[in-house]
């Protein structure tokens, strides 16, 4: 006889990787805030990722070591940023979008670098956009990430693709006492270099010039450390080395 009140068999379940929830979180912020979210290639040409971005030729991200070069010529990027590129060849202003995807890095691996990661890259371009807006922004997705007393502080860095530059840092204050400084990315306002080069190629497909005169700010950050943070994942290494008792741990939760 069957008896129907045992109870079932627990099926095994999957789980969302961390990295991807970091991710959800980001984009929900993002979504709120009206953004569109979108992804691009990973193997781009030299124009996307450097030259369009205002990155020269001597600039020490060019440097061969840094780069994963294909035999064609092309590379697997090392950024999200050539997307801002190709998404305002393809679309006019005003927008605002977000990009996720991994990048890649021909650098030696530790605790806290891989030579594949991920980025979360933010664009918005418009009519007098401001460097306060974009502080605005980083604000609400740190209080989107770490509650309404969340805290941002920015420093003067340097890209060549923005002026001015900035890195920005949240303070990450938990109730066990782990309050910190968390660097998060780099951001500033979009160089003019970049609506120039964005035009010139849109002027090549036939499309009208669209950006000179526009205003905008760009970020990119690293969702790796703030899943490092939030999941105690203390190499990260172990979020790509494909260990079932790493990723075994997020299972069934969504
Ligand atoms: N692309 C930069 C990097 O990979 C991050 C960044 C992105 C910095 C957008 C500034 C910016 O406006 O390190």
């Amino acid at each position: 006889a069957i008896d129907v009140t045992l109870p079932g068999l627990p099926l095994p379940a999957g789980g969302l990787h961390p990295i991807n929830r970091v991710y959800d979180d980001l984009t929900g912020i993002y979504e709120r805030l009206g953004y569109t979210v979108v992804e691009g290639p990973e193997v781009e040409d030299e124009h996307h990722n450097f030259e369009a971005l205002n990155v020269p030729w001597y600039h020490p991200a060019r440097d061969l070591q840094d780069t994963f070069w294909l035999e064609d010529g092309r590379l697997l990027r090392t950024h999200t940023s050539p997307m801002q590129i190709r998404y305002m060849t393809e679309h006019e202003p005003d927008l605002k979008i977000v990009v996720r995807g991994k990048v890649y890095r021909y650098e030696a691996t530790d605790a806290t670098h891989e030579s594949m990661f991920h980025q979360l890259e933010g664009l918005v371009v418009g009519d007098h956009i401001s460097m306060a807006d974009l502080k605005g922004t980083i604000a609400e997705m740190a209080r989107g990430l770490y509650g309404a007393g969340a805290k941002v502080r920015f420093q003067p860095s340097y890209y060549p693709f923005v002026e001015p530059g900035a890195d920005f840092a949240v303070y990450w204050d938990n109730p066990r006492g782990e309050s910190k400084w968390l660097e998060l990315g780099g951001c500033g306002m979009v160089h003019p270099s970049v609506f120039k080069a964005v035009d010139d190629l849109r002027e090549a497909q036939g499309k009208p010039r669209v950006y000179e005169g526009k205003t905008g700010f760009a970020f990119g950050l690293g969702p790796e450390r703030i899943a490092m943070l939030k999941y105690k994942i203390p190499d990260i290494r172990y979020f790509y080395a494909n260990d079932p008792r790493v990723i075994g741990q997020f299972r069934g939760e969504l």
